[in-house]
């Protein structure tokens, strides 16, 4: 073989290595079960699309196009495989969305040949991320995502940004119609999902009202609301479902992660919350539960985070993060939870509808204060002093 061609094999073989690396179960707090590797990388991303393999033209097979992460999916199970549309960075800050699929949901993700090809509307994006995935019952399957563009009134400032949900949707995941992005009354947004079921007969869409790009100013929480068709979405009027609140993981911002899943108790929620420390954003996931008839009521909101930075996912690129945007229910009732750490790269936790629910449900509220901490503590406290007392322990 020439030294062109084993250096190519090389490649190859590595990354197949990769591949077929075995995922294993890490710790387990009893709601879910952590996997020990990340399930993407930016090394998963194929040799063919980062090296020119033409001998002719990169004699020294040097890498042309790399990917920097592997990030916030959107998640489905489609066709029988656990299949995650993934948000890859390439080097150049750019953002696209990629199909990768799993036989097991935990290892053996890999990419199909081509990134999806996201049609533009009229006035092109600039950066696309974050992409929900719902599967409605009108029968498509719906991407929402983030699209950013240059704010044009602030053209001199080379950071300010508009953030704006694109909507498309697709039947094979190939194949991708792009709609009007939505539009809404409030001046940006971003973390938009919708709801799989059509409410009063429209379409339902948890909104993020933001004033600015990064910052959603005086407006912000999760919000609801309706619009008659997806292909000329618009809401109104949005009402605030989650608010942000002082002194909480979700005292700066948070967003609505994938779409809710229906238990017979109402709709499970995931979501991320944002607080600020001296060493910058902190983004933990949370959970919470609404009436199943008025998925805008709340019913249960257990305090504090659900899954926060552990361990080496504390470090990337947008360090102390962890996002999702993607889960899938398997019809034994089992949740595949995919989240990213810190803008780098793709885990996945594991738990069931019935341990997430219970979580949800018996988990006290934040009570907002120190003293009623600690109330809710000595609460538990007691109660488990006179039970290890019936224990002999
Ligand atoms: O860098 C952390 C996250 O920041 C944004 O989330 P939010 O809209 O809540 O501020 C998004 O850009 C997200 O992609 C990113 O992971």
């Amino acid at each position: 073989m020439s030294n062109f061609k084993n250096a190519v094999q090389s490649l190859f073989d590595a990354h197949r290595a990769l591949i077929n690396k075995k995922n294993s179960p890490a710790q387990s707090n009893g709601i879910y079960q952590r996997w020990a590797n990340p399930i993407i990388t930016a090394a998963h991303a194929p040799i063919f699309w980062r090296y020119d393999l033409n001998e002719s033209t990169n004699p020294k097979l040097l890498e042309r196009q790399g990917v920097n992460a592997t990030l916030n999916s959107g998640a489905i199970m489609f066709n029988g495989k656990f299949t995650l549309v993934v948000r890859v960075e390439g080097n150049d800050r750019k953002s696209f969305f990629a199909v990768a699929q799993s036989d097991n949901g935990v290892d053996g993700f890999e990419f199909w040949d081509h990134p999806i090809t996201m049609p533009q509307t009229d006035r092109p994006d600039t950066n696309v991320y974050d992409m929900r995935l719902t599967q409605h019952e009108d029968g498509y399957i719906y991407g929402l995502f983030c699209t950013e563009r240059k704010d044009l009134e602030r053209l001199a400032d080379t950071s300010a940004a508009e953030a704006q949900c694109g909507i498309a949707r697709t039947k094979d995941l190939v194949n991708w119609e792009r709609l009007p992005d939505l539009i809404t009354y409030s001046g940006q947004q971003r973390n938009v999902v919708l709801h799989p079921e059509f409410v009063d007969g429209k379409y339902a869409l948890y909104t993020r009202p933001q004033d600015g790009f990064i910052s959603v100013g005086g407006g912000g929480g999760i919000g609801w609301g309706l619009t008659d068709s997806m292909e000329r979405a618009e809401v109104k009027e949005e009402v605030i479902v989650d608010e942000k609140v002082y002194h909480t993981i979700k005292e700066v911002k948070n967003g609505q992660g994938p779409a809710p899943i229906k238990t017979p108790q109402g709709w499970l929620h995931l979501a991320h919350g944002v607080r600020n420390t001296a060493a910058g954003l902190r983004y933990v996931l949370y959970v919470f539960m609404t009436e199943l008839e008025r998925p805008w009521v709340v019913t249960h909101r257990p305090a504090g985070h659900f899954i926060a930075p552990d361990g080496a996912e504390r470090v990337g690129d947008v360090s102390n993060v962890v996002f999702t945007n993607g889960w899938i229910q398997t019809d034994k009732d089992e949740v595949f939870i995919y989240y990213a750490s810190s803008d780098t790269r793709m885990h996945v936790a594991t738990s069931t509808v019935e341990q997430l629910v219970d979580y949800a449900i018996n988990t006290p509220e934040d009570g907002l204060t120190s003293a009623a901490s600690v109330e809710a503590r000595n609460a538990l406290i007691d109660g488990n002093l006179a039970a290890m007392k019936a224990l002999g322990l």
